[in-house]
């Protein structure tokens, strides 16, 4: 603006030293100044006004682009701030499920810890099994095997049943498969005294007590007696039972 006014300026000072020099005996000259310098000033004034104009424009234009900008800060901070709760909720909806995939897997590790738990007898029964048998003749199984590198077994007799053992008694002998029939035959006049098994008999290799209903009674089977090529069995030397009560006895 200051650039601007300078040339005005000096024509307006043109103008001036024109009117100054035609103050002579001819008015037309002198007429022809004042034009020539209300022109001048015309056109001054009209810069000024321009100028002016300009200033006042690029005011509103930087004004306007302020207020854009502030307007794009604004959107930029709103998407910035939504960019940032959905990330949050990402993150959240990750951590949830990251927990709920771990309370899964403590489920199942629950789970399998419970079932392991229900078979451990079995898979910890290879030195320590356990049979059953009720108020009726049998066992619950006719088979049961010792793991080989067991130096002794325990076996858990279990009367599930409520006979007494007088009329219900059950025992359980190990022997081996051939002594089987001789043994039960001798178990019978052994008395119930001796659990019915004969005393001093060196076939029998384990026996428990005779027992009746809710009672249970344990025998431990040394295993470095037994022969890996010779077969065993167990009985229930009750009179009467050994014939049904047996079972094979194997190292596994
Ligand atoms: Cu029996």
């Amino acid at each position: 603006m200051l650039t601007k006014n300078i040339p005005a300026f000096l024509v307006l000072a043109a103008s001036m030293t024109l009117v100054a020099c035609g103050s002579g005996d001819d008015a037309t000259p002198s007429s022809a100044a004042a034009e020539a310098a209300t022109e001048a000033a015309n056109d001054a004034a009209d810069t000024v006004a321009e100028d002016a104009q300009d200033v006042v424009e690029d005011a509103a234009d930087a004004a306007t682009d302020a207020i854009d900008d502030a307007a794009d800060a604004v959107a930029d901070a709103a998407d910035d701030a939504a960019d940032a709760m959905a990330d949050a909720a990402d993150d959240m909806k990750d951590t949830m499920a990251d927990a709920e995939e771990t309370v899964s897997d403590m489920v199942d590790d629950a789970a399998a810890t419970v079932a392991g738990d229900s078979d451990a007898p079995a898979a910890s029964g290879d030195c320590a099994l356990t049979i059953e048998a009720g108020d009726r003749l049998g066992y619950n199984t006719d088979s049961l095997t010792a793991a080989a590198s067991c130096s002794e077994v325990t076996v858990t007799l279990v009367h599930t049943g409520k006979l007494p053992k007088n009329a219900m008694g059950h025992n359980w002998v190990l022997v081996k498969k051939s002594d089987l029939d001789a043994v039960g035959a001798a178990g019978m006049t052994a008395g119930i005294d001796n659990s019915y098994v004969p005393v001093g008999d060196d076939r029998i290799i384990a026996a428990t007590q005779l027992i009746g209903g809710g009672e249970t009674s344990s025998t431990t089977v040394d295993m470095s007696v037994l022969d890996a090529d010779t077969e065993y069995a167990f009985i229930c030397t009750f009179p009467g039972h050994w014939s049904i009560m047996r079972g094979s006895f194997t190292i596994g």
